[in-house]
């Protein structure tokens, strides 16, 4: 059954360019509820799981690199259907191929270096939001 919860992390580019409030404001008036939200920094070995499924990649070292080298916002979002309606918000991994409006398409620099993460799926959601958060942070 789906469920509506989705987690996503504004990604260090993000912070270090301004664009915490404007993609927050685009969460909010897309219809999400922020249900826990905190500014953290990802230690390596943080990233490094988190990313598990990644780490046979050419491009782990420099995700972790990246994803380590400031500060992000991590929130978990409330809305029916969150998992997928978050993913087309944020747009194509590629801000190229991003569709007009999204996320990405706004506010992503690179492929590697796109802004914000949303789950894909709602277990892999349930498991990022426990990652980040324990139960009593979530409102
Ligand atoms: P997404 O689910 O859209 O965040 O994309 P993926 O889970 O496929 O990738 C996770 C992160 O790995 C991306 F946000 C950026 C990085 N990545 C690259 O740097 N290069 C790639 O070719 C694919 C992903």
């Amino acid at each position: 059954m789906a469920t509506n919860r989705t987690f996503t992390m504004l990604k260090p580019d993000a912070v270090e360019n301004g664009n915490i409030g404007a993609i927050l404001e685009l969460i909010n008036t897309s219809g999400f509820r922020i249900v826990a939200m905190k500014l953290t920094q990802m230690s390596r070995k943080d990233a490094e799981t988190f990313y598990a499924v990644h780490n046979e990649r050419p491009f782990f070292g420099e995700l972790v690199e990246y994803m380590t080298r400031g500060p992000i916002v991590a929130a978990v979002l409330e809305k029916d259907n969150a998992v997928e309606d978050f993913r087309t918000l944020i747009g194509a991994t590629n801000p190229a191929e991003a569709a007009e409006g999204t996320i990405r398409k706004k506010y992503a620099a690179s492929i590697g270096e796109n802004a914000v993460h949303g789950s894909d799926s709602d277990e892999n959601a349930a498991i990022e939001a426990a990652f980040h958060f324990a139960g009593r942070e979530l409102f």
